[in-house]
């Protein structure tokens, strides 16, 4: 009876754990915390979704500036800093691609990185004459890819 009795009532943990581990063990807590939230940060993707160029196609020739008209399936747009399901904003990629790491984070916002935090539907569009990449993608009210991204194909266009 006595042994069952010691088993049923272990050393409190202050006794056992220096206090200086015991906080130690609680920041590696916090930081596993912080870390699950930023993988959270990406917003899933709504399954059948799409985002394409409604009046360019690949391979096609236009004069600067030229309309870009942005369409969208399967979700609405808002504008940036709305939180809303299943809706975000559009952004227009110039000659350049996203990497993985890029895009799980907010969208940089330069000359190759447009965003249409408006919720605009279509831009007008300045080249210089050559050849140009394009590619829509979708971000949501915080700037960031859906996971997984929801980008149009790339096209190429030539400006004369
Ligand atoms: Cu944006």
């Amino acid at each position: 009876m006595g042994v069952l009795a010691k088993n049923a009532n272990p050393l409190p943990l202050e006794s056992v754990m220096p206090l200086n581990s015991r906080a130690i063990l609680l920041s590696a807590a916090a930081a596993t915390l912080l870390l699950s939230v930023a993988a959270q940060a990406q917003t899933a993707a709504p399954a059948g979704t799409s985002v394409y160029f409604i009046n360019l196609k690949d391979k096609e020739t236009v004069t600067s500036p030229f309309k870009v008209q942005f369409g969208l399936t399967g979700m609405g747009v808002a504008p940036a800093g709305v939180e809303k399901d299943k809706t975000g904003h559009h952004h227009l990629l110039i000659d350049t691609k996203l990497s993985d790491e890029e895009a799980k984070a907010p969208l940089p916002k330069d000359k190759q990185h447009m965003h249409f935090g408006g919720g605009q539907t279509e831009a007008m569009v300045t080249l210089p004459p050559g050849q140009h990449t394009l590619q829509l993608v979708l971000g949501d009210w915080t700037h960031i890819p859906f996971s997984p991204p929801i980008m149009s194909p790339v096209i190429t266009v030539t400006v004369k």
